[in-house]
């Protein structure tokens, strides 16, 4: 199929918008066979079914490429809580936070959990999604990690999506280990990971780095395991303060470093030695208030490709809006339009560790979006409103 008569903001490289007026992409299956100027379309292609967009503008599909959408419950009342005077503390000690996720994941069956999932999914789906990664860490015991894993599974079984699980056994230490990270991280948060990836349930592993969660030493840990088993890693690191957890992600090769507010200058250097990607995660900085924006300028300096991703997740980031995340980043962060772009894009589709997507070029995978818009610097400059006109998945609208 041939769509004509396009505005392709084609990303080819990482340095403009690449646009080409009155382009035509040539779709084969599931694939983009070729992408140009109308007057340079070769012959082969003329006799093609043509879908004509009527000058619309065309991106590469939007891709998530950190989400904690499968969770039981949500946290709202402790949102009211707060915003009544009580200190994270007090919500603590009334059972909120973290701890009431996974209470509330663990007694949920997968159906239930599918279901919720399944409609923060769609909102993202609404905003021309194609590719999400879907963490676990909400279970934090062996059965309740693998239930929400199979889940994350049967929302790409689901919904016209595709979907790269993370497991996220050290995210927290539950109740019953209380004072026994290390004792958590080595009986259950390692035996579950063996289980999860002979199920074939994992594709990446991730941790939380910081104070409240796991040192370096035990992240480590984790990490010589994913190593054995042949899986790549990311990290939630330098989220609240700086642990060592963006050098520990550079020293494993890691696919990214998630959060890294509180990066420096080095970490940022040791990152682009690397060739890992830094996940820029702004709605977790607005929800929780911060004040430690992420180095950004350091990361341009140093060429670390930055990615953006909602965090959606029920306590530091209920968010679900891929065009808002954008926003985000250029108001908070200053980031351009076209880092924003190319963060929830081809960077994202790097910190999958998949290059075939995420930009308009031949070869790469036909998920593009189709906008009402007439630049693309509007999709991030806009704040809460959703110009998608249609979404092509796998070659498809
Ligand atoms: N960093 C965060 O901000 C979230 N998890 C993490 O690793 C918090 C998750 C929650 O509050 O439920
Ligand atoms: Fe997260």
């Amino acid at each position: 199929m041939l769509l004509t008569n396009a505005h392709i903001v084609t990303l080819q490289t990482d340095d403009s918008f690449g646009a080409i007026t009155d382009g035509v992409i040539a779709l084969e299956g599931s694939k983009i066979a070729w992408v140009g100027a109308a007057a340079q379309l070769p012959e082969t292609y003329r006799s093609k079914q043509t879908h004509d967009l009527a000058g619309r503008l065309v991106t590469p599909a939007l891709i998530d490429c950190h989400t904690h959408v499968v969770f039981g419950g949500n946290r709202a009342a402790e949102f009211e809580q707060r915003l009544n005077g009580a200190s994270y503390e007090d919500v603590a000690k009334a059972g909120g936070g973290i701890v009431s996720t996974v209470t509330a994941t663990r007694a949920a069956s997968e159906e239930v959990l599918l279901a919720d999932a399944l409609r923060r999914v769609d909102a993202m789906i609404a905003e021309g999604v194609t590719l999400i990664e879907v963490k676990s860490g909400y279970g934090l015991d062996h059965e309740s990690e693998l239930k929400m894993l199979r889940v994350a599974r049967q929302i790409a079984r689901s919904r016209p999506i595709d979907v790269r699980t993370s497991f996220l056994g050290a995210h927290a230490v539950p109740a019953e280990y209380a004072g026994k990270p290390d004792a958590y991280i080595d009986d259950v948060c390692i035996p579950t990971l063996r289980a999860a990836h002979a199920a074939g349930l994992v594709d990446a592993v991730d941790g939380f780095c910081e104070g409240i969660a796991f040192d370096t030493a035990q992240i480590a840990r984790v990490f010589a395991v994913a190593k054995e088993l042949g899986l790549p890693v990311k990290l939630h690191a330098e989220q609240l303060s700086n642990i060592g957890g963006t050098r520990l992600a550079a020293k494993h090769a890691a696919l990214s470093a998630d959060h890294v507010e509180y990066a420096t200058d080095a970490d940022a250097s040791a990152l682009a030695k690397a060739g890992t990607v830094a996940v820029i995660l702004p709605g977790a900085f607005y929800t929780l208030r911060e004040s430690q924006a992420p180095p950004i300028q350091s990361f341009r300096d140093h060429g670390v490709p930055m990615a953006l991703a909602t965090d959606c997740n029920p306590g530091s980031s209920p968010l679900t809006s891929p065009l808002l995340t954008m926003n985000m980043a250029c108001t908070l962060f200053r980031m351009t339009p076209l880092e924003a772009l190319l963060g929830m894009t081809a960077h994202a589709a790097r910190a999958l560790g998949d290059t075939n997507r995420g930009r308009i070029v031949a070869g790469a995978r036909a998920d593009l979006n189709i906008w009402d818009v007439s630049h693309p610097a509007e999709l991030s400059y806009r704040i809460g409103f959703n110009p998608l006109h249609s979404r092509i998945f796998k070659g498809s609208l």
